[in-house]
């Protein structure tokens, strides 16, 4: 009898283990990528009480989730990039099923996402949400000369890379810091100017830069852009900023390569290309969506999920969403956009399976807590169209272009404590506070 009971037991385990692929394959919701969308609109999802175990699958092949807002924190030196991430496996909650798997390709016409293992989930809703790549190849030398510790070269926009440009600030002592932006979008497009002026404040406070005269360092901010910001309102205050404080602006200047200690920048219009010497050299990449997505059914010409500005849904596939930096919604590539595009999501979700119309309740609301120093932040926030829609400022009647005390502790101490607390497990709505 014993020795039954224990081959009934393994039995058991070897078909938990072993049961067939079509048996766990078929989901209420399939949520592609666990970032900051996936996670928020599949636990609001959940906390709606409509989902029984594992109708929502999440698929995400990494093992950390990072609280990327703050590597512009781990730049300036202020945070450990260890103490922003979190095991994927704490984050997702238990009562979904998670497959921490890569995607292979969307079959939208089945309704059915194909894994890397070769598996297929059926579902009746898909959530596209796997952000976009951040691509170092896309600088000649960049790959090679972040991996080299020698090199005063760096990125805060990648694990690996984001810890080495406060070594070099700490390091740097005189010469020519140059600072790029990428033309074309990037995630948070503030964040290039923000270590910026970390490193800035930083030399100043050190007695190396002096915004009235020879500096033992100089600074130079260069961008692929023509300004320093997309939004008029905050782009005034802020080359009033680079002015005043004596910082040279490269505009129309797209690094493309990097030889030995010279930074190359193309130029528009067939222009020369602009070879410039550093010192130290923070870069920020070229991004933009992964293959899977780009080379699927679902992209637009520029590869982003095509979805509507105002709903997010799918202008093909009535049954197909997307959030976050992955979508075609024409907003900046920010966790706030994110935590107003959530609920319209979840609301349009449950409207279309109960056969009801949907809302266009996006605005396009994004924002950006600008670092304009230590201890100050310029809080920008706004809408489609580059219009303001300021939180703080239509409460307590200020001007959010001025920058403040109060939004460096919001973005430094407040934000990544709701964003793991609350945002990533349903309950922020961002601008509107607590959801439920
Ligand atoms: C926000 O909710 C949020 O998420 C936690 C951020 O972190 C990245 C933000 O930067 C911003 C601006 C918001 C919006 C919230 C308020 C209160 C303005």
């Amino acid at each position: 009898m014993f020795p039954t009971r224990l081959a009934s037991v393994a039995a058991r385990r070897s078909f938990a283990t072993v049961a067939p692929a079509s048996s766990s394959s078929a989901h209420k919701v399939v949520v592609v990528g666990a970032g900051t969308a996936g996670l928020s609109i599949a636990h609001q999802l959940l906390g709606t009480g409509r989902f029984k175990d594992q109708d929502i699958a999440v698929v995400d092949p990494a093992e950390w989730h990072h609280y990327q807002p703050g590597w512009t924190l781990v730049g300036g030196g202020l945070k450990t990039k260890e103490e922003l991430r979190r095991r994927m496996t704490d984050l997702v909650d238990p009562k979904f099923k998670f497959y921490n798997t890569s995607v292979g390709s969307f079959k939208p016409e089945d309704n059915a996402v194909r894994l890397g293992s070769g598996q297929s989930l059926q579902y009746e809703h898909l959530l596209v949400a796997p952000g976009v790549k951040v691509d170092f190849g896309s600088v000649s030398g960049l790959p090679e000369a972040l991996a080299d510790a020698a090199t005063p070269v760096s990125s805060i926009y990648g694990y690996e890379s984001v810890d080495k440009l406060w070594r070099d600030i700490s390091k740097t002592s005189k010469g020519r810091a140059i600072f790029t932006q990428p033309a074309g979008a990037i995630k948070c497009a503030g964040a290039p100017q923000k270590v910026m002026w970390l490193a800035l404040d930083h030399w100043r406070q050190a007695g190396l830069y002096k915004t009235d005269g020879p500096s033992d360092v100089d600074i130079t901010f260069a961008s692929g852009l023509g300004g320093m910001f997309a939004v008029p309102k905050y782009a005034a205050k802020l080359e009033q900023l680079r002015k005043e404080r004596g910082v040279e602006g490269l505009f129309f200047h797209d690094l493309v390569s990097i030889n030995g200690d010279k930074a190359v920048f193309a130029r528009p219009d067939g222009q020369d290309k602009v070879e410039r010497p550093f010192d130290l050299l923070h870069v920020v990449p070229k991004m933009g969506p992964h293959a899977f997505v780009k080379d699927s059914p679902i992209a637009n010409e520029a590869g982003y999920v095509d979805v509507h500005d105002n709903s997010a849904q799918h202008k093909k596939y009535a049954n197909i969403w997307s959030s976050g930096d992955a979508s075609s919604l024409p907003t900046s590539k920010t966790a706030a956009a994110v935590t107003a595009q959530a609920p319209v999501i979840v609301n349009n979700i449950l409207n279309t399976m109960d056969g009801k119309p949907v809302e266009n309740g996006y605005d396009g609301y994004t924002s950006c807590p600008l670092l304009t120093e230590y201890g100050k932040v310029l809080l920008a926030e706004f809408k489609y169209g580059g219009v303001p829609k300021e939180t703080f400022g239509d409460v307590f009647g200020i001007d959010q272009a001025e920058p403040r005390r109060s939004f460096y502790h919001l973005k430094k101490d407040f934000f990544p404590w709701v964003y793991y607390n609350n945002m990533v497990k349903g309950t922020w709505g961002g601008p509107k506070g607590w959801l439920n």
